[in-house]
């Protein structure tokens, strides 16, 4: 790790400055029960000149992925010092990368690990920062613990299917009470090649994906009845996402059929540049993606922007050029969202091309590492961050 780039980082009084006032306005978080409270050692304001800073002027929040990692190791983590000073310099929203999945919770059917998690909590506690919760059900056989694909489901599946949903998020909710004020509560259950819900060996034992789906929607409402709930799936705006829109809008339509308490749709947005031209092709792609969008607003759900990072297809190695058209291509989609005023919460996946799960994702074909986030693998800003920053700038102002 570069030390000067540290070094070079502004320091921060977190507790002063202009954005004070606009800070306040993260006091709560409007949910549907009401007024949530944020991380313990209470709210803490935007930095000045921070991402958070500039969408809090707007009324909305900025954010990103965290991982867990030992103290100093080289991870996007809150206990590397690079990484950290990231994160308290743009953002006031956090959300753990991975720890909260079921695969990280639960190791064995009757047992939880909330280590790795609570240590993320607890840091973004004592730094004033406001924790998403991801996931309660990662609804794909790849996603969940591999116990559960030989666990005895006795001789009333359905029941004991009901039960560790309910147990899970019964318990993960109590644990963190008020100090999580939004959940994904489902995470990527349609199907992107024709729209439909995939199974899993709960919803094979319940008997239907639905009413699984169903079923951790109205626990979570019980179990954290002032949380935001969200269904989070990647259904982007890029070509070849028709059928997976498609399921989504029947998803949220059905959830509102059968009064399903789903409060948002979160957008993940990990976008993919088409071409080179300045603003990366999207503008093709605007009138297809509004008409997708206003219709998830016309259901009345709020939206949120979970995992924003774009990934540099159809460029040139040059890192200039990559830069450039996807800061581009970021701005026009940003503009396209912000302009929702249902939508307050913008979260990266990820602050520093050094840690970004694409690399190993979808490597280029060049060999050229990735440039996925707001900064580059030396922790320097990327146009990327001006993007977002103009973006959040140009945002009409959401009412208090
Ligand atoms: O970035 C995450 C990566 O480190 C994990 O290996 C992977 C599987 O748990 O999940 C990645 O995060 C995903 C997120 O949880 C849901 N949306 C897609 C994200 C990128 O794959």
């Amino acid at each position: 790790m570069d030390g000067a780039t540290v070094a070079s980082l502004p320091l921060l009084d977190r507790r002063q400055g202009l954005a004070f006032l606009g800070g306040l306005a993260l006091t709560g978080c409007a949910t549907a029960g009401g007024i949530a409270p944020a991380g313990a050692a209470g709210p803490v304001p935007a930095a000045p000149g921070s991402l958070a800073a500039t969408a809090s002027a707007r009324g909305r929040r900025f954010g990103s992925a965290v991982a867990w990692g030992r103290p100093g190791a080289d991870r996007g983590s809150f206990a590397n010092p690079a990484y950290a000073a990231l994160l308290k310099r743009d953002c006031t929203l956090l959300v753990a990368e991975n720890e909260m999945k079921w695969q990280a919770l639960r190791p064995a059917a009757d047992r939880y690990a909330f280590d790795r998690f609570d240590a993320i909590m607890a840091w973004s506690d004592a730094s004033g920062m406001v924790m998403r919760g991801h996931n309660l059900l990662w609804h794909q056989d790849k996603w969940l613990p591999r116990w559960l694909f030989s666990h005895s489901f006795g001789t009333d599946p359905a029941a004991e299917g009901r039960r560790l949903i309910v147990d899970h998020i019964d318990t993960v909710c109590a644990r963190y009470g008020t100090r999580i004020p939004s959940y994904d509560v489902v995470n990527e259950a349609v199907r992107p090649d024709d729209g439909g819900l995939y199974d899993t060996p709960l919803s094979r034992a319940i008997g239907s994906a639905e009413a699984t789906i169903d079923l951790a929607f109205r626990t979570a409402r019980a179990a954290a009845p002032q949380a935001e709930l969200v269904y989070n799936d990647y259904m982007s705006w890029e070509p070849g996402n028709g059928a997976h829109r498609d399921g989504v809008l029947r998803l949220l339509r059905g959830f509102r059929e059968r009064d399903v308490p789903v409060d948002a749709l979160g957008i993940q947005s990990h976008l993919v540049t088409q071409s080179d031209a300045a603003d990366g092709g999207a503008a093709a792609l605007t009138d297809d993606w509004r008409r997708f969008v206003d219709a998830v607003v016309a259901m009345d759900y709020r939206l949120l922007i979970t995992e924003l990072d774009v990934r540099d297809n159809n460029l040139p190695a040059d890192p200039a050029v990559r830069d450039r058209v996807v800061a581009g291509y970021a701005r026009a989609y940003l503009d396209v969202m912000l302009a929702y005023p249902q939508l307050r919460d913008v979260l990266a996946w990820g602050m520093c091309d050094r840690y970004s799960w694409i690399e190993g994702f979808e490597a280029r074909s060049d060999g050229a590492p990735r440039r996925p986030c707001p900064y580059d693998a030396q922790f320097r800003a990327k146009p990327l961050r001006d993007a977002i920053n103009a973006s959040l700038e140009a945002a009409a102002p959401l009412p208090a």
